[in-house]
């Protein structure tokens, strides 16, 4: 898979954070190929760090994991949807226990199209987010069905969070939280419900995930 092509954009930026836009194309049997990359850069001058955890967001389409991801990195939300191409990362620096990790965050594309590279995205992971939509039934069934294959491909010690996400959508819930609650125990994953849109939980979720990670990492 040799590419053909790259470039890349700055999409924006201002003192804290540029966006660029990367892409490159390439050529299969009888296609061609255009990948995107979206990138958030923080100026992280003077920060420093003890560790960096990478954690990807796994997930159907459209359960928001792009919206955790930036509503955690940017503390923004956008209620219009633009699918993921490829594959969408930010990072931000996380404090727990008294030391810091730099997460990676990366949103995999559901389109079945990358699965190439999305596979290549559980290497080495620290962390994976198993992400359903509460008011979505067959999200929940998808977690269900990836979860051994993403158990196969990240590292041994990875540590899994299943995450119920739109829980401000009480009105149109169809999974319960004892349905996700259980699935989690089953999978020997931890499990919170999280809204995106109205900020619920998705710190939480992001520092019991990275004190389960550094637990481990520091007990090796
Ligand atoms: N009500 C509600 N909508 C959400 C929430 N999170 C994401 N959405 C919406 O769900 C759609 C898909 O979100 P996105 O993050 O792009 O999904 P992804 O395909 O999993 O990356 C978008 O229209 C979002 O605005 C949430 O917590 N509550
Ligand atoms: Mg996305």
């Amino acid at each position: 898979m040799q590419p053909i092509k790259e470039g890349g954009a700055r999409l924006e930026h201002d003192e804290a954070r540029i966006t660029y836009l990367l892409y490159y194309q390439h050529t299969t049997k009888d296609n061609l190929v255009l990948t995107y990359v979206r990138i958030t850069i923080y100026d992280m001058a003077g920060v420093g760090y003890d560790y960096v955890l990478k954690v990807t967001l796994v997930g159907a389409e459209k359960v928001g994991k792009t919206c955790l991801l930036r509503r955690y990195t940017e503390d923004i939300f956008s209620p219009s949807y633009v699918a993921t191409i490829g594959v969408d990362f930010a990072a931000r620096i996380i404090d727990v226990n008294e030391k810091s990790a730099k997460l990676q965050l990366w949103d995999t594309a559901g389109d079945p199209r990358f699965q190439a590279i999305v596979q290549s995205y559980y290497r080495g992971v620290a962390g994976v987010m198993l992400v359903y939509d509460i008011t979505d039934e067959e999200s929940f069934h998808h977690i269900g069905k990836v979860i051994d294959d993403v158990k196969a491909l990240a590292a041994p010690d990875a540590v899994y969070v299943v995450v119920g996400n739109k829980c401000d959508l009480e009105n149109a819930r169809v999974i319960s939280t004892e349905q996700g609650q259980s699935f989690a125990d089953e999978h020997d994953c931890k499990f919170m419900e999280t809204s995106a849109s109205d900020n619920v939980n998705v710190t939480e979720m992001m520092i019991e995930m990275t004190a389960t990670i550094l637990e481990i990492v520091q007990n090796h």
